[in-house]
C-alpha cells in the first residue's frame, strides 16, 4: 500500500484532492496507478475511493514550486475518470484552479502577505497563466468571507482570477477551423478555444430548449449518442487528435438568456450534463457569443463597450464573466469570481 499528503478542497463547484508535486510517484504510469486507487476508479460509485462518483468531485491538481521568471506555482490538473481507468492531462479546470493559490499558500510554497496576496499560476495543461487573489488576513489563508457562487451553498471568502492569454490554450487558436461556423452531422456549430475546446450549438438545434435540468439531460440516451458523435466528429478539426479517450471539447448546448443574463448553456464535460458549467467552459462560450455570425451570438443578448460583464445561465444559477476586449472586439482577457475551501488535510491511502 502506498499513501500520500493530501488536502481535500472545494474549488468553485468542483472537489477534488491537492498533492504537491513532489508527494507522488514521479512516473506517469504509477502516478496515474496510485490516483486511480485514491479514488476508487474505475467503479460508477467510486466506492472503494475518496471520489465522489462524480466527474466534477473526481478531479486532481499537482502543484509545485514554479521555476518560471515572474510565476509562483506551476499547476498541473488532472481528471481522473469515474467508470473508466483513465487519469487525463488533457484538459484544464478552472474551478480546481480557484484551490491552488490557498493549498500553495498553506503548503509554504507562497509566502502571504497581510491582506491579500496575489499568486501567479502557470497552468501545465495548457501553457497558460492564471492569477488568483486570495484573502489572507494576518498573513494567513482565510476560507470565510462574503462571497457566493451559484451551485455552492452559503458564502466564503472571494477568489478572483485572471485569465490574460487563454485563446487556442489547446487548439492552437480560438478558432481552430478559421469560421464562426461549421456544420458538423448537420448542426451548425462554432469550434472554440479560450481556455477550454469547445463545441457550441443551439439548443434548439438538437430538439430541446436548452432549459432542461441535468438529471434529464443525462438521462436521455438519444441526444446524448448525437452529441457524442458530433464531439468525435471534429477532434481532428480542433487540433485535438482522437478524443475518444479524452474530456475534451466539451459540448455547449446554448439558448437565449431568461434571467437578465447573456445567455443560457447546458454543458456535457463530455459525456455528463454539468451541474452548473466549468469557468473556462465559460469564458469561451461568452466569447463565442461575441463572434459575429456564429450561433452563440444570434441567441446571445450583450451589453455594449470595451468591459463586458457577461452572465452566463446555467443548470442552477449563472457565472459571470468580465471579458475586456480590443478595438477589433477580440477579447484579451477574462476574470472571474470563485470560492474555494479547505476541506480536510491529512494522508489519502491506495
Ligand atoms: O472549464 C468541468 C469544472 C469543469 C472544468 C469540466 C472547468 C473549466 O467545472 O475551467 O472548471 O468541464 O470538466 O470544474
Amino acid at each position: 500500500m502506498m499513501s500520500a499528503p493530501v488536502m481535500w478542497m472545494r474549488g468553485g463547484t468542483s472537489k477534488g484532492g491537492y498533492f504537491l508535486k513532489d508527494d507522488l510517484p514521479a512516473h506517469t504510469a504509477a502516478r496515474d496507478a496510485f490516483l486511480l486507487r485514491a479514488m476508487g476508479s474505475p467503479d460508477r460509485l467510486q466506492i472503494d475511493g475518496m471520489g465522489g462518483a462524480d466527474p466534477l468531485t473526481s478531479k486532481v491538481a499537482v502543484v509545485s514550486k514554479s521555476q518560471r521568471p515572474g510565476v509562483d506555482v506551476d499547476y498541473l490538473f488532472l481528471q481522473v475518470f469515474v467508470d473508466q481507468a483513465l487519469v487525463s492531462d488533457a484538459q484544464n479546470c478552472g474551478n480546481i484552479l480557484a484551490g491552488v493559490g490557498p493549498f500553495a499558500i498553506e503548503r509554504g510554497l507562497v509566502a502571504a502577505a497581510d491582506g491579500e496576496t496575489r499568486v501567479t499560476i502557470f497552468m501545465e495543461n495548457t501553457g497558460q497563466i492564471a492569477v488568483a487573489t486570495v484573502c489572507t488576513p494576518g498573513g494567513a489563508v482565510s476560507y470565510a468571507g462574503d462571497a457566493r457562487i451559484d451551485g455552492v451553498p452559503g458564502s466564503h471568502a472571494p477568489v478572483p482570477l485572471e485569465f490574460r492569454d487563454t485563446a487556442g490554450s489547446s487548439c492552437g487558436a480560438l478558432l481552430p477551423t478559421g469560421h464562426a461556423v461549421d456544420v458538423v452531422e448537420g448542426v451548425p456549430v462554432t469550434l472554440i478555444d479560450n481556455g477550454m475546446p469547445c463545441v457550441v450549438m443551439q439548443a434548439a438545434d438538437l430538439g430541446i430548449t436548452g432549459y432542461e435540468d441535468r438529471d434529464w439531460l443525462d438521462g436521455n440516451a438519444e441526444l446524448k449518442a448525437r452529441i457524442e458523435a458530433i464531439r468525435l466528429a471534429v477532434g481532428e478539426r480542433m487540433n485535438l487528435g482522437d478524443v475518444q479517450d479524452k474530456s475534451v471539447p466539451k459540448i455547449m448546448l446554448v439558448a437565449p438568456p431568461r434571467n437578465d443574463g447573456a445567455i443560457t448553456v447546458r454543458s456535457f464535460i463530455p459525456h455528463r450534463a454539468h451541474a452548473t458549467i466549468g469557468v473556462l467552459g465559460a469564458v469561451s462560450v461568452a466569447t463565442a457569443c461575441l463572434i459575429l455570425g456564429s450561433p452563440a451570438a444570434a441567441v446571445a443578448s450583450i451589453p455594449p463597450g470595451a468591459r463586458k460583464l457577461l452572465s452566463v445561465e446555467h443548470p442552477t444559477g449563472e457565472m459571470s464573466c468580465v471579458l475586456e476586449t480590443d478595438e477589433a472586439g477580440a477579447v484579451v482577457s477574462a476574470a472571474l469570481l470563485r470560492t474555494a475551501r479547505k476541506l480536510m488535510d491529512g494522508t489519502v491511502f491506495a
